[in-house]
């Protein structure tokens, strides 16, 4: 059976695994997770709520990112999504995905922390926006020397490193954080490319419930109760 990528909105870092399920061009599904209300069910394959999560073709859910990425990479090496196990060019990529993760991720994360705090502790949310702006002015500035010269973030394809990078690039600017055209720009150039990419086009339309166009993959959303009989025991 296809796979079911869940994806969490609004703008959740399960953008890149939309995109990354695209470029791979196989079957899939996908189940939306709307991370501001209760999703009655989704803790069977979540445990922690978060998204991204997938129930691979086999039934058995997998959570994390990195992990969900190097699945649909290990199916897509024929594309250059990712490269074997055991090589140098796998070794970059798994760097790359650790740092966009323990990182950029990371970083930008103390951001959306502030939301959670309450409504009038103003001097913890400055506090949490400082940290996001300060540490992850580091993070895309590093980046930025990394793409320096180059057209992707690892060898001479997109891979799902890229994949990974355009749904969590854009927290700089959802966050009013910062201008990352101004100062960025090599951020910035490289975000353009990948959003002028279909499969990135495609995910902002599920993101947004517009009418998308899929390369061919997406088959369309599925129910929670529906995946039942397709988990694996
Ligand atoms: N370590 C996880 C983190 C995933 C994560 O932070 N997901 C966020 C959206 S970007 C989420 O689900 N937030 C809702 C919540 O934590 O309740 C991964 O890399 O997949």
């Amino acid at each position: 059976m296809e796979p079911v990528l869940f994806y969490g909105v609004p703008h959740g870092c399960s953008f890149g695994s939309i995109v990354a399920l695209e470029w791979l061009g196989q079957p899939y599904r996908l189940h939306r997770i709307d991370m501001l209300e209760d999703s009655p069910g989704f803790e069977k394959i979540s445990p922690l709520g978060q998204t991204p999560a997938m129930i691979t073709a086999d039934g058995r859910p997998l959570t994390e990112s990195l992990a969900i990425l190097h699945n649909i990479a290990a199916r897509g090496l024929d594309k250059g999504l990712g490269f074997a196990q055991g090589s140098k060019e796998f070794d970059e990529l798994n760097w790359m995905l650790a740092y966009l993760h323990t990182t950029l991720h990371s970083t930008l994360g103390y951001g959306w922390n502030a939301y959670k705090l309450a409504d009038d502790d103003h001097a913890g949310k400055a506090f949490l926006r400082r940290l996001a702006r300060e540490k992850s002015a580091d993070a895309f500035a590093y980046l930025q020397g990394v793409l320096e010269g180059r057209d992707w973030l690892v060898g001479d394809t997109k891979t799902v490193a890229d994949a990974y990078f355009i749904g969590i690039a854009r927290w700089g600017e959802d966050l009013k954080l910062f201008d990352i055209a101004k100062e960025f720009p090599g951020i910035h150039r490289h975000m353009a490319r990948l959003e002028a990419d279909p499969a990135v086009i495609f995910a902002h339309a599920i993101e947004d419930e517009r009418q998308a166009v899929s390369a061919g993959g997406f088959l369309g959303h599925i129910g929670i109760d529906e995946m039942a009989p397709r988990i694996a025991a």
